[in-house]
């Protein structure tokens, strides 16, 4: 087995968000995902809308930025893709060009990815994980998974999703050690100012007390 450059494996697959001292967002009784931005109208998305396109199933593993990689999941969901092209490409005016996503989840937490990164075919809006609905910690109800980009990427407890026509406003914008805007994981783009090398050693030291923490904000 191979992993990306400065990634090690880790046993299992750790909760490992950026609000790990909380508790996952409860799950709303009949949660949608609200479908909006540089589009025509903003339309919500119902689990049986969900459950209307065709079905993918992923293997990959989970590249964490901090250099755990859980290997071997087993993902189930719809294809970025396929909701993409039937559910979004209809609500855009002539002439619009949609060229980032933002993903927010329920717990307030936001990835911004670039439309061609989320067309990647192994890119799920994902509800299964190795055979089981997703649970809190991973992501319930349903989430991001771009196994081809670091883990910061894969917004879970999905809320929102939103279309944009040039970069959104960045609040990190002159953040020293902001994320990487792809971060694609062959090609170790962890930051955007910083190569991925140097800040490899920073971030094994934290995976301990980093997992440690993870553990108590967990849901079980
Ligand atoms: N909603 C939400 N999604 C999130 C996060 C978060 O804190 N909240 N953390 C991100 C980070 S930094 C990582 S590494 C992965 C971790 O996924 P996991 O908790 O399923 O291991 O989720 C990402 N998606
Ligand atoms: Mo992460």
């Amino acid at each position: 087995m191979t992993l990306p450059p400065g990634q090690r494996a880790v046993d299992g697959f750790p909760r490992f968000g950026s609000h790990l001292h909380r508790p996952p967002p409860p799950v709303p009784v009949d949660p949608v995902i609200e479908i909006g931005g540089a589009l025509t109208e903003t339309v919500t998305l119902t689990g049986g809308d969900l459950a209307k396109l065709p079905r993918q199933e992923l293997g990959a593993d989970f590249h964490c930025v901090a250099g755990w990689s859980a290997t071997g999941l087993r993902w189930e969901g719809v294809a970025f893709e396929g909701l993409y092209r039937t559910r979004v490409e209809p609500l855009l005016a002539e002439g619009t060009s949609i060229s980032h996503v933002v993903f927010e989840g329920f717990d307030g937490y936001r990835s911004v990815v670039l439309l061609e990164d989320a067309l990647a075919e192994d890119v799920l809006i994902a509800d299964r994980l190795d055979g089981r609905p997703l649970d809190g910690d991973h992501g319930a109800p349903v989430r991001l998974v771009s196994p081809s980009q670091y883990g910061f990427i894969s917004t879970k407890h999905l809320r929102r999703i939103a279309f944009h026509t040039s970069a959104p406003p960045d609040p990190d914008r002159w953040n020293p050690i902001a994320a990487h805007i792809r971060g694609r994981v062959w090609k170790e783009e962890r930051h955007r100012y910083l190569p991925g090398r140097v800040v490899r050693p920073v971030y094994r030291g934290l995976i301990r007390p980093i997992r440690a923490l993870s553990a108590r904000g967990s849901r079980t």
